[in-house]
């Protein structure tokens, strides 16, 4: 990126765009460029944690965190809160660097052929990414793909152009250090506030969204969620729903005759009757929903690790967990045996106090700790050893 002060420097591109270079001088490129980074990086690392909590490769499943209980609220939290914040920095970016973007001769190389590549692949994946992740986690899911796996390849994708773009630029910007202490390169009076100007309103907007949406997740927010998919009062319980019985064809009619199948070595069933009859357990758990809403809630039922015993499950077996509910992605859940035996996952009778709700899994669901909301099966109907 050259040094224009002007916008007539350029010549023919000055015509095009007269711009304030305090505008669109490099360096705010680069300080706006700085945080979009880190906020890429940060999403991708819990991303490919929330990818990895849900879809484990078997040598790592074995050994996904039960501790802290609230991993994935924060892990995912931070995930959606991050993106959103991306979104008026990679706006920003972009407003710094369009003049760039249209320069010509678009190719004036190889070099140039390559950087002007990666920058179009860059752009277009970053745009894409942060506006599929918005409408995903708003529930709007206009495309007839797998939202998840398009997520995941684009942002192998991303961080690659990423570290393409930060490549094709090391020769400027360890010129940049090497020439210049913070400073030295001085603006003229009245760029130098714009600079400033655009810098606080980037600021300012990042700031807005993230109080606004950041609510659905940290409590004491809540009341300002103006924008946030999810109000984590509204719903039965004091605890919101993603898809309600309704949605997943459960009802009084389709439960009539329930009960919980437990299938091991000694297999057995047991009726609401007996399951309640059986020794309860409390605990304090979140529900943490991939698409970044959370809440803690009071839980109570019985331990799935004493239901196991009952049917003489080896310790270290691996579960399926059934859900009553016919279809969907959610239906059927794994379950790895730290998350199976641990003394806080339960097959909860009770949410806050009061019998389930049949909108959050009556007469049964599973609450465990450190996992996400969607592998938190709702309607358990069969437990099944792999
Ligand atoms: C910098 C850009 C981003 C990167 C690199 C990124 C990366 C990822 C990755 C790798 C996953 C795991 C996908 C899987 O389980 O296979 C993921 C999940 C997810 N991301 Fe992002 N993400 C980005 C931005 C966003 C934004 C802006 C939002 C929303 C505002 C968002 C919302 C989500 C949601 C809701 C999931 C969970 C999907 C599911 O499991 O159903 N992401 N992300
Ligand atoms: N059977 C079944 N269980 C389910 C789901 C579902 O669609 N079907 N949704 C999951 C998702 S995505 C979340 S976030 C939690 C939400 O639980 P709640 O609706 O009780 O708040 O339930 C999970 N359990
Ligand atoms: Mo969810």
């Amino acid at each position: 990126m050259g040094e224009a002060t002007s916008s007539e420097r350029d010549g023919d591109e000055g015509a095009l765009v007269r711009f304030r270079a305090g505008l669109h001088d490099p360096r705010t490129a680069t300080a706006i460029g700085r945080l979009l980074g880190a906020a890429v990086l940060i999403c991708f690392l819990t991303g490919l944690t929330s990818h990895v909590l849900q879809e484990p490769p078997g040598w790592l499943a074995g050994s996904l965190p039960v501790r802290p209980v609230w991993f994935y609220r924060l892990t995912q939290g931070v995930h959606v809160a991050t993106g959103i914040a991306a979104i008026p920095l990679l706006l920003a970016k972009l407003w710094t660097v369009y003049p760039r973007l249209f320069v010509s001769p678009p190719v004036r190389g190889l070099r140039h052929g390559v950087e002007r590549a990666s920058i179009a692949v860059l752009v277009a994946v970053a745009l894409l990414q942060l506006f599929m992740g918005l409408l995903n986690i708003m529930q709007w899911y206009p495309w007839p793909f797998s939202f998840r796996e398009v997520h995941f390849a684009l942002a192998w994708v991303l961080v690659g152009s990423l570290l393409l773009h930060l490549a094709v630029k090391a020769p400027l910007i360890v010129a940049h250090w090497r020439r210049s202490g913070p400073g030295t390169l001085k603006l003229p009076a009245e760029e130098a506030a714009d600079r400033r100007a655009l810098l606080w309103s980037v600021g300012a907007a990042v700031g807005a969204v993230t109080v606004v949406s950041a609510g659905q997740t940290v409590t004491p927010l809540r009341e300002l969620t103006a924008l946030a998919p999810r109000q984590v009062d509204h719903g039965p319980q004091g605890l919101p729903i993603t898809k309600t019985a309704g949605e997943a064809h459960v009802s009084e009619r389709t439960l009539r005759g329930w009960q919980l199948e437990v299938r091991g070595p000694r297999p057995y069933a047991l009726t609401l009757e007996q399951l309640r009859r059986l020794p309860r357990h409390d605990v304090e758990l979140p529900i943490a929903c991939v698409e970044g809403w959370s809440k803690s809630a009071h839980w109570s039922g019985v331990r799935l690790r004493e239901l196991l015993e009952r049917a003489e499950v080896p310790q270290n077996a691996w579960l399926r967990v059934v859900s009553l509910q016919h279809g969907g992605a959610y239906r059927v859940m794994e379950m790895e045996p730290q998350y199976a035996r641990d003394p806080l996952t339960l097959l909860a009778l009770e949410l806050n106090g009061e019998v389930l709700d049949l909108d959050h899994g009556y007469p049964a669901r599973i609450i465990a700790p450190g996992r996400p909301g969607v592998l938190q099966t709702k309607w358990v109907h069969r437990i099944e050893v792999l």
